[in-house]
């Protein structure tokens, strides 16, 4: 039975349905894509609270803040004084949230979920009971690791990526105990979710698109929904093996990652593991990770900028390509993440040159969305602006990233603020602007109201104000040599003279993190009392448009459009309207090709 009848089937006796299979149990993709959101915004609030909290400490070493104490009780923060111990599981655990719940889990499970079936033309996922299973592994993993944070010996504290011996030894620090252990579960549970999700992403894409959907008219967004899902399907399973090895060092006093440790008095029964093999294993999910954050990102700016433009996409097949290399090359860079390791200077060489070679897709990229604006008729709503801002912080870290690909430049400022500003500028704030873009632009298709612009523009201006605030500055910290994870600075007189340039981050952190309230509360606000939107708010042209306002099981109520034509035919010549939706049928002598 193909979808379509079998969909059609399921209309023609309506039955009411319990609110737990509705909104909680729910197998529908828009339902599972605000079920995602809503996790998102949760992690993303708890992540960013982490930020201001260590960026306290950071800019005033060793003071007091009832803040502190009010949010983390007086065994991580006696008196208000930060805990050097979780100092470190704030920025562990931070950094966790930010790029798997956040990022990862949060940005595409919310628009490969609302966009894939929609704007392929399918009537849901391939599965939709695979695809709530993925949500409640995301929702599980999400909760083990906030619970993490509340055990008695403070949440894992080896950093994001949690390299051995550190996470591989219970005894090494308070942060490698039960905390450590939580991490491990959750980030597997994750796992499962990511495999369950991408694979019903791919599934979906590749055999329920509607007639006339060939690829090469599918949308951009939706070309960077299927790279993204191959490059998760692909890379963690690397981080689940990683994952159990350690588990089997941890727990079963295995040896993969350890040797020759000596703790207190004497050496440890480990010999013969080596925690480089952790650093390959982690790094080759690691690096595509980055575009897996990425792509989605940009996927979406495609989309928000060709609409809000009034202009076709500049090199549509262009920026497939640039996808697809980009997500090949992905695969055959981690060892940049390795150049102090003692690897050999050889492979450090073919590293350079491999990661070299993603510059030219991404400014492949970076041009496209130039000459797309070029001239466009640029109708600028707040998606458009966090459109924009990810093209701006997608070059500014990019720039950053060509000299950190250099092992000689590397070496130097390895664990320096430098590497913690080019990441968040890349890929952190660029993934962040991308998901707001998505936010703004589909909100009227999630819930048939509109956003208000007036608060989506303050929340873009004060955004983008404090993201190079906070970041900026720290690519001088790092040059000069301002270490990365180091509690006190206090302790070290040569690093006495960044306390003002410390505290100048840290207030734009806390202004960043204010203005995000104008953010929740146009989206809750919104969502009941916004103004109704029209079924086609931006003049678009993809399918999910034509869709009716209210939410119908099936997506659309009588059999699904038919394309016939690619997404971007904004402001075509010999046409009344500046823009045709893809189902319009070409006209007499009109052609498809050639984009
Ligand atoms: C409110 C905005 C944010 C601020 C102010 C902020 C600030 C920071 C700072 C100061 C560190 C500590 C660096 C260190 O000492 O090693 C850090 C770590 C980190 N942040 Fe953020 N961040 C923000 C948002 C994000 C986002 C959106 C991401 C997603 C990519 C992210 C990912 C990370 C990662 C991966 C780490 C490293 C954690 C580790 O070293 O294990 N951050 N952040
Ligand atoms: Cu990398």
């Amino acid at each position: 039975m193909s979808a379509d009848s079998h969909a059609n089937a399921h209309h023609h006796h309506h039955h009411k349905e319990h609110w737990i299979s509705k909104y909680v149990f729910s197998m529908d993709h828009k339902m599972i894509s605000k079920q995602f959101l809503l996790t998102a915004i949760v992690m993303a609030v708890i992540g960013m609270l982490m930020s201001t909290f260590f960026r306290l400490q950071l800019a005033y070493p060793g003071e007091k803040f009832a803040i502190l104490n009010f949010f983390l009780g007086d065994r991580w923060a006696p008196d208000g004084k930060l805990d050097p111990q979780m100092y470190l599981g704030l920025v562990t655990i931070h950094g966790t949230i930010m790029v798997f719940m956040v990022l990862t889990g949060g940005l595409s499970g919310t628009f490969s979920n609302l966009l894939i079936p929609f704007q392929v033309g399918a009537r849901d996922m391939a599965s939709g009971f695979l695809n709530m299973l993925s949500y409640w592994f995301f929702f599980l993993s999400s909760m083990i690791m906030v619970i993490s944070c509340f055990v008695q010996t403070g949440p894992a504290s080896g950093g994001w990526t949690v390299y051995p011996p550190l996470s591989a030894l219970e005894q090494a620090i308070p942060g490698s105990g039960l905390g450590m252990t939580l991490w491990l579960i959750s980030m597997a549970l994750f796992i499962v979710s990511a495999l369950l999700g991408g694979l019903n992403y791919i599934v979906t894409i590749v055999n329920l698109r509607t007639k006339g959907m060939k690829m090469t008219r599918l949308p951009l967004t939706i070309w960077a929904f299927l790279i993204t899902a191959i490059l998760g399907v692909l890379s963690f399973p690397v981080l689940l093996s990683a994952a159990l090895l350690l588990i089997f060092d941890r727990s079963f006093g295995t040896s993969f990652y350890l040797s020759d440790i000596f703790i207190g008095s004497g050496p440890l029964a480990h010999e013969g593991g080596n925690p480089i093999l952790y650093q390959h294993l982690f790094w080759f999910l690691g690096h595509p990770e980055v575009y897996i954050v990425l792509l989605p990102a940009l996927g979406i700016a495609s989309e928000v900028i060709s609409t809000q433009a009034r202009k076709p996409i500049f090199g549509y097949r262009a920026m497939i390509g640039s996808m697809l290399v980009i997500g090949f090359l992905s695969f055959i860079v981690w060892g940049h993440h390795m150049y102090v390791t003692g690897m050999s200077p050889f492979l450090g060489s073919v590293f350079v040159f491999t990661t070299l070679l993603i510059a030219i897709p991404s400014a492949v990229k970076v041009f496209n969305y130039l000459t797309t604006l070029w001239k466009g008729n640029i109708q600028f709503s707040p998606a458009m602006l966090f459109a924009t801002g990810l093209v701006s912080t997608f070059i500014t870290g990019g720039v950053t990233g060509i000299i950190l690909a250099d092992s000689a430049l590397d070496i130097n400022v390895h664990d320096t603020y430098f590497v913690v500003a080019h990441f968040h500028i890349v890929m952190g704030m660029s993934a962040i602007f991308g998901m707001f873009a998505g936010v703004y632009h589909w909100f009227p298709r999630m819930f048939g109201r509109m956003m208000n612009k007036k608060l989506g523009y303050l929340h873009f201006w004060l955004t983008i104000i404090s993201v190079y605030g906070v970041f900026f500055p720290m690519h001088y910290a790092g040059m000069a040599g301002y270490p990365r994870r180091y509690f006190n600075y206090d302790a070290f007189p040569m690093f006495d003279g960044f306390r003002d340039l410390s505290q100048i981050i840290t207030f734009f952190a806390i202004m960043g993190a204010i203005s995000q309230g104008i953010f929740i509360f146009n989206f809750f606000y919104s969502q009941y009392l916004g103004r109704k939107a029209s079924q086609n708010p931006w003049n678009s042209n993809t399918l999910e448009w034509t869709a009716p306002v209210e939410h119908i099981h099936g997506n659309w109520p009588g059999p699904i459009p038919e394309i016939h034509r690619w997404p971007y035919d904004y402001s075509k010549p010999g046409h009344d309207q500046d823009f045709i939706p893809q189902t319009v049928p070409l006209a007499a002598g009109e052609s498809d090709e050639g984009h």
